[in-house]
């Protein structure tokens, strides 16, 4: 399933069966194909460790009519046809996508999803990265038949007022005919109804905005995260044609000064970094391992979690919205030099990234904010600007949360001024043996004197590395579980001493996966600054965060 819950009971919908078959011209050993799983990545094959090339993955499906595929996750670049036509073609692992094929006879067709992971000049964000670029479908394929017209897109915006809570809806609706549309659409949500007459001209797209008065609602909150379906239906003489079904919560984010607020409480923000990967399954963890990380992280006093760096599986999300953990979700950018932004690609990869990112995941009530552009350039004209348009994007799509980026401590940053909440990366202790509050004050002030003064600041990254099992009886060895809990309680124990210090996300929740490339600084080639390794087995530093965070 591509989410968590039914997303129609109308329209024919339903996920690929899971075993595909896989071929892999560009690998040396296996070029026959091979039984699979999807979701998946090529990565858990044997054969495959460490493959980057192309996998050409092929299943039947059963249907007819204009049939509409929703691929929910191909890493990292997607050519998709249906009986050797052409459908569509996508870049980037993380974001969904949909290839429609228009009027096709009701029977078996061939499906063929080629995946292809390599390092190419076409590619701007996934480079070999302190985290892995796996190859495959990574997330669920949905099969809906559709009629010529289908809702495209529902986002719904909660909104406080003195008269109680409203509901202000977006609905997208697509024809695929050359004929226009009429019709009703309906909405419901919190046991109210509302309902609009729509006309669509053939072969386009139309939005249209309801608003509900939705009364006594329970609002979302993380120690109470009451979650209400919000369904969405067209109707056709008075017949129901097509329907979208999605989740929302009762919640409004608001800064004031170095606050962050929701429903006017002030968050205090304990939690972790997490990449979305799980030892034996790569960037593909069962839905089951996500809500064992979720577990995992409340257990260790933790109420939210950073998706760094890329958009995650809406199911995590699902899942985050469910149990209350708050999620810091970002566009997928990390670590790009100013000779990096400027690749001819950068901009329209992350423009993609971000609308995508918005677009798929606008009602989760757990992501409280957006960010983008880890650790990039934020010191130089150019950097800032590439900066500033993300920004707007993000804040032209989405008015109602706000906005930041995770910047590097090194000096000179320009565009504190420009995000609503200041986020730093930091590693006293680690990288460089310098006093935590030295780090702090000295960036804090920075940002203070950059136009970051009397916003909310959130460290995003502070952390160290141990390697799970590798003890040192001195306690003093890096990369000793000892000396990672000494480090992790100095970092922490700092940073919660600031009390206009809005949050601490801790780098990293579990070891990952990193390119070749990195095995100068990374042993295992995994970047190993998790409480828990890649398999969540708990190391020292889990019981010092825990005491810490609790
Ligand atoms: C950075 C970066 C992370 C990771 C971390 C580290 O701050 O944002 O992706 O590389 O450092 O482990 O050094």
């Amino acid at each position: 399933m591509e989410r968590v819950f039914e997303t129609h009971v109308i329209r024919k919908s339903r996920e690929c069966a899971p075993v595909w078959t896989l071929t892999t011209p560009d690998a040396g050993g296996m070029k026959q194909p091979e039984k699979v799983v999807v979701p998946g990545v090529w990565e858990t094959h044997p054969a495959l460790r460490k493959y980057r090339g192309r996998g050409i993955y092929e299943q039947k499906i059963t249907a007819g009519g204009n049939v509409r595929l929703w691929l929910g996750g191909v890493s990292f670049r997607a050519r998709v046809s249906l009986d050797g036509a052409l459908l569509a073609e996508h870049y980037g692992a993380y974001t969904g996508f949909e290839a429609l094929a228009r009027n096709i006879p009701a029977g078996e067709h061939t499906l063929r999803v080629e995946a292809d992971n390599r390092f190419d000049a076409d590619s701007a964000l996934h480079v070999p990265n302190d985290y892995y670029a796996y190859g495959g479908i990574n997330r669920p394929v949905m099969v809906e038949e559709v009629g010529n017209v289908y809702i495209a897109r529902l986002h719904v915006t909660p909104r406080k007022t003195e008269a109680g809570w409203k509901a202000d809806a977006r609905v997208g609706l697509r024809n695929l005919d050359d004929q226009a549309f009429c019709g009703t659409l309906t909405l419901s949500l919190a046991g109210k109804e509302t309902t609009a007459e729509v006309g669509i001209p053939g072969g386009e797209t139309v939005f249209y905005a309801l608003s509900m008065d939705c009364g006594e609602v329970t609002p979302w909150s993380p120690e109470s995260p009451a979650l209400y379906q919000v369904a969405a239906t067209l109707l056709q003489n008075g017949e129901a044609i097509d329907d979208l079904i999605d989740r929302i919560g009762f919640r409004e984010i608001r800064i004031e000064g170095k606050r962050i607020l929701l429903n006017g409480q002030p968050l205090l923000l304990r939690g972790f970094n997490r990449h979305e990967e799980y030892g034996a399954f790569g960037l593909s963890a069962p839905v089951e391992a996500m809500m064992q990380d979720i577990h995992l992280m409340r257990e260790l006093g933790a109420n939210c979690v950073r998706t760094c760096h890329y958009p995650n599986d809406p199911r995590f999300l699902d899942l985050c919205d469910e149990t209350g953990l708050l999620v810091w979700e970002e566009s997928h950018a990390r670590g790009f030099a100013e000779d990096k932004m400027r690749h001819p690609r950068f901009m329209e990869q992350l423009r993609q990234s971000t609308v995508e990112m918005v677009e798929q995941h606008y009602n989760h009530p757990a992501i409280f904010i957006w960010g983008s552009l880890n650790e990039c350039a934020d010191d130089t004209e150019y950097g800032a600007a590439c900066y500033r348009e993300i920004f707007s994007l993000l804040r032209e799509m989405d008015p109602s949360r706000p906005v930041t980026a995770a910047l590097l401590e090194r000096p000179g940053g320009k565009v504190y001024g420009d995000m609503d909440v200041v986020s730093i990366n930091l590693y006293p202790g680690w990288y460089r043996n310098v006093p935590v509050r030295d780090c702090l004050d000295r960036k804090l002030g920075e940002a203070a004197r950059g136009g970051g003064e009397n916003k909310p600041v959130i460290v995003s990254e502070i952390g160290a590395g141990a390697i799970y099992g590798y003890h040192d009886p001195f306690g003093e060895a890096k990369w000793s579980e000892e000396r990672q809990c000494a480090i992790l309680r100095e970092q922490i124990t700092a940073v919660l001493s600031y009390p206009d210090v809005a949050g601490i996300f801790l780098w990293q929740f579990a070891d990952v996966r990193v390119a070749e490339e990195w095995f100068m600084s990374r042993p295992r080639t995994y970047n190993n600054k998790g409480v828990v390794d890649e398999f969540r087995r708990p190391k020292l530093a889990y019981q010092v965060v825990k005491e810490l965070f609790s």
